[in-house]
């Protein structure tokens, strides 16, 4: 395995001092890495992955420099309308460097939001003409890797990628943590709202453990998980899934289960939902500024006020609580009100460590779902 600091170090002596990015399980240790020993403006972590090419194509711009973006995979969708219409030598042919985190490698077992992906996770890159390397885990092979990096983005001024395999990074344990001493956990405030729903309504849950913690409690609960759209991968879109429903389905109340890092991902989403203005639309947003689901990663869910972005944009209400009893008492004010509602629930980081995975596959989900909606 390599280390995190080996790696870093090592694009450090290429002249890779500058990191924008979002974060991925499998890079987890290099993220903490970089956040420990890299100075908050040459991290930044951004809101989607597209925008991490752009902040790298910036730094560019004003330095001369190469700058690394960090993601998962998934974010390839997200980086490559950047990556084609901006840094490309057909366009303004700006350099950078890759870190792409290979989830669902063909032949490893992954879940079925990665399958796909990782499937034309290469793909995507030589259809895109950007040269990568899938790094070694042998450090003396993967500082060479590293250095043929460095030489073709010198000579090309192109993108190059780094492929991360699974268990490619050893550990390393997040010094700087940020604390977040919020008194309800997200699974708390996940069952406490899903308690308190009408029986016709239906939840749209985001990627990651909120629907991990929805799909654990239906069945604790003896339930099915027939009025849950689980979203298992699209990271972001959870709100406008929901809202396709909710115009059509004007009669049943549509609630979306967001986290914030999603929420922010692609936080235009929240004003279409607004000049829409469905009024059987409860849009949560479960706000432990972090990107728990791979690593706990922060956002800057905690130091902005969404409740105000969501009013700013037009929804009706917009509320804010951090305590069951307070969580509580504004679920019935809301489920008294028809109308475009936005509700902040403020939660701290972590997880059961005994949290399982959905056992039912995206489709046999989607087919329970309709058929609900047809009722
Ligand atoms: C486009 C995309 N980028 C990155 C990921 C990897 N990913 C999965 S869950 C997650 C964090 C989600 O954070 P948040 O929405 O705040 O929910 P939390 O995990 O904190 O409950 C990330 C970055 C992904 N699935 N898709």
């Amino acid at each position: 395995m390599i280390k995190p600091e080996f790696f870093i170090e090592t694009l450090r002596c290429h002249g890779i001092e500058f990191y924008a990015g979002v974060p991925d399980s499998l890079l987890k240790n290099v993220c903490a890495y970089i956040t420990d020993n890299i100075d908050a403006k040459h991290n930044i972590i951004t809101a989607n992955e597209g925008a991490a090419v752009a902040l790298a194509a910036g730094y560019h711009l004003a330095t001369g420099k190469v700058g690394a973006v960090y993601m998962q995979n998934s974010g390839e969708g997200n980086a490559i309308n950047p990556l084609a219409s901006l840094t490309d030598k057909e366009v303004y042919h700006i350099p950078v460097l890759l870190i792409i985190g290979w989830r669902g490698r063909p032949g490893v077992h992954d879940e079925p939001q990665h399958v796909k992906q990782g499937k034309i996770t290469t793909g995507l890159l030589n259809v895109m003409g950007i040269n990568y390397e899938v790094l070694s885990k042998e450090e003396t092979l993967a500082e060479k890797q590293i250095e043929k990096a460095a030489t073709t983005i010198k000579n090309t001024g192109e993108a190059f990628a780094l492929v991360i395999e699974k268990d490619t990074f050893d550990t390393y344990t997040l010094q700087n943590a940020e604390k977040n001493e919020l008194p309800m956990t997200r699974e708390e405030a996940i069952q406490t709202i899903a308690a308190a729903i009408g029986p016709d309504d239906i939840i749209v849950s985001t990627t990651g453990m909120i629907s991990r913690e929805l799909f654990e409690y239906r069945a604790a609960q003896g339930q099915g998980h027939e009025r849950d759209f689980l979203t298992v991968g699209s990271m972001g879109h959870a709100s406008q899934i929901a809202l396709g429903i909710a115009i059509e389905q004007p009669q049943r109340r549509v609630w979306c289960f967001d986290g914030d890092g999603a929420a922010i991902m692609h936080l235009g989403s929240m004003a279409i939902v607004a000049h829409n203005a469905p009024n059987n639309y409860v849009h949560v947003v479960f706000n432990n500024g972090a990107h728990d689901s791979v690593g706990g990663q922060p956002t800057v869910g905690l130091k902005i006020d969404l409740p105000a972005v969501a009013k700013a944009v037009g929804y009706k209400t917009a509320l804010s609580v951090s305590t069951k009893q307070d969580l509580e008492s504004q679920l019935s004010t809301l489920n008294a009100q028809f109308s475009t509602l936005f509700l902040e629930v403020k939660v701290r980081k972590g997880n059961r460590k005994d949290l399982g995975r959905p056992t039912t596959t995206p489709i046999q989900n989607k087919e329970a779902l309709m058929q609900f909606l047809q009722r």
